[in-house]
C-alpha cells in the first residue's frame, strides 16, 4: 500500500505535533543528569534526528548518551531495529560515532530485506541493547498502549523510567547542549556552547524561517499531492535559499575584506550562519543542506536548481561543516539518506529505484 503523506484536502503535507516533551535537569523531579541513563533512538537517513547526533558529537556525550540507529527503510509498521539476538547484550557500548558508510548497495534488497546473517548488519541498522525491540512502535507503545500518533525518530529514552523524555528534535538538541552532561564530558567540551546567550534571539530568529521554508519546505513541496501546491512550495524553498546565499555571501565578503582572499583558513574558521562562531542554526541548516543534492532535487522535486550549481555560498559553508567537523562528516550517511527515502516513499517513487547520482554526493573544498 502506498502511504498517502498530504493528510488534509487541499493535498498539502501538515507534519504533526511531537507528543513528548521533557526535559532533563537537576531540577526535574524525574529526569535527572547522568551517565548512560539516556539513549536515542535515531535515524541516519532523517533531518530531524540527524541534528540530535551532530549535537551529541559536538558536545563530546558519545560516551553518555548511546545509540540505536533504526534501519533506513520505513515501512507501513515504522522503524526497524535489527533483529536481537543472543549476542544483543554484548552490543550494548557498540556506540557508532556516527558514520556507518562505505556499505555496498548491492546486498539490500528493494525494501531492505536483511538477516542477521547479512553482511550489511550494522550498515543498514543497529540492534537495540537497551529493550530489545525491533521496532520503533514498541517504545511508544510502552509509553502509552494507547498511542496513536505516528513513531518517530528521534527519540531520547530514559532507560531508567522506561519513558520517553522527548521525541522532539528542537527540544532534545536543547537538552544536549544545556551543559547538564558537562560533568560527565571530557574537559575541551564543557567551553562548546552552540547556544550562547549573546547569539540567541538571532539563532532563534534564523531557525524559526528556516524551518518552515527550508528544513519543513522540502518535505510541504515534496509531499504536495497537487501541482498547485508543489509550485507553491517549491518556489518558497528557493526563494529562502536565496535567503540564506546572501547572508552567506555578505558574510564572505566581510571576511575577505578582513583576511584577504588567500587566507580560507582564517576566513573559514570564522564562515558560519549567525555571528562567528559555530552554533545550533548551522547544526539545523546543515541537515537540509546536506540531502539537498543526492536526494530533495530529484526526490522532492526541488530542482530549480542545486546547491553545488546554483548557491556558491551556502555550498562552500556546507563543505566546509563537512570537511573540517568530524561531527558532520561522521554522521552524514549517504546510503541510509538516498536509500531511506528513494526505497520507503512509494507513493513518489513506486518503483522503488534509487537514483545513482549527484556524483560525487558532496564535492571536495
Ligand atoms: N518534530 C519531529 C519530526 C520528526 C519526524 O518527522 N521524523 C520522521 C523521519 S524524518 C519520522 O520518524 N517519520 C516516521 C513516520 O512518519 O512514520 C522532530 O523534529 O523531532
Amino acid at each position: 500500500m502506498s502511504k498517502k503523506w498530504a493528510d488534509d484536502e487541499s493535498g498539502a503535507f501538515k507534519r504533526q505535533v511531537s507528543s513528548f516533551q521533557e526535559t532533563i535537569s537537576t531540577n526535574h523531579p524525574v529526569f535527572k543528569p547522568a551517565k548512560n541513563r539516556y539513549w536515542l533512538y535515531v535515524s541516519l537517513a532523517c533531518p530531524w534526528a540527524h541534528r540530535t547526533l551532530i549535537t551529541r558529537c559536538l558536545k563530546g556525550l558519545t560516551s553518555v548518551i548511546g545509540v540505536s540507529i533504526v534501519h533506513w527503510h520505513l515501512d507501513e509498521k515504522g522503524w526497524r531495529l535489527l533483529a536481537s539476538d543472543k549476542n544483543a547484550e554484548d552490543t550494548r557500548f557498540y556506540q557508532p560515532a556516527g558514520g556507518i558508510s562505505g556499505a555496498s548497495r548491492d546486498h539490500s534488497g528493494p525494501h531492505g530485506e536483511i538477516s542477521n546473517e547479512s553482511s550489511r548488519m550494522f550498515e543498514d541498522s543497529s540492534f537495540d541493547p537497551i529493550n530489545h525491540f525491533e521496532r520503533l512502535s514498541q517504545l511508544y507503545y510502552k509509553q502509552d498502549p494507547n498511542y496513536s500518533a505516528r513513531f518517530t525518530v528521534p527519540v531520547l529514552w530514559d532507560t531508567q523510567t522506561h519513558k520517553i523524555v522527548s521525541n522532539e528534535s528542537a527540544q532534545i538538541i536543547r537538552i544536549l547542549n544545556s551543559g547538564v552532561f558537562d560533568e560527565f564530558v571530557d574537559n575541551k567540551f564543557k567551553d562548546v556552547n552552540l547556544v550562547p546567550p549573546e547569539l540567541e534571539s538571532a539563532i532563534d530568529e534564523f531557525n524559526g524561517w528556516v524551518y518552515d521554508n527550508i528544513n519543513n519546505g522540502v518535505y510541504k513541496a515534496g509531499f504536495a499531492e497537487n501541482p498547485i501546491v508543489y509550485e507553491k512550495e517549491v518556489t518558497n524553498v528557493f526563494r529562502h535559499l536565496d535567503k540564506v546565499e546572501a547572508i552567506l555571501k555578505e558574510k564572505y565578503d566581510n571576511l575577505v575584506s578582513q583576511y584577504g582572499r588567500d587566507d580560507s583558513k582564517s576566513i573559514l574558521a570564522k564562515y558560519y550562519t549567525v555571528g562567528n562562531q559555530l552554533t545550533e542554526a548551522d547544526v539545523r541548516l546543515y541537515t537540509t543542506i546536506v540531502r539537498f543534492d543526492p536526494v530533495y532535487v530529484q526526490h522532492f522535486k526541488c530542482n530549480f536548481t542545486t546547491i553545488r550549481d546554483g548557491y556558491p555560498h551556502i555550498n562552500l559553508w556546507l563543505k566546509n561543516l563537512y570537511w573540517n567537523h568530524d561531527a558532520f562528516k561522521l554522521t552524514t550517511d549517504f546510503d541510509h539518506i538516498k536509500l531511506h527515502y528513494t526505497r520507503s516513499h512509494v507513493r513518489i517513487n513506486p518503483l522503488g529505484i534509487t537514483p545513482l547520482g549527484p556524483k560525487p554526493d558532496i564535492g571536495s573544498l
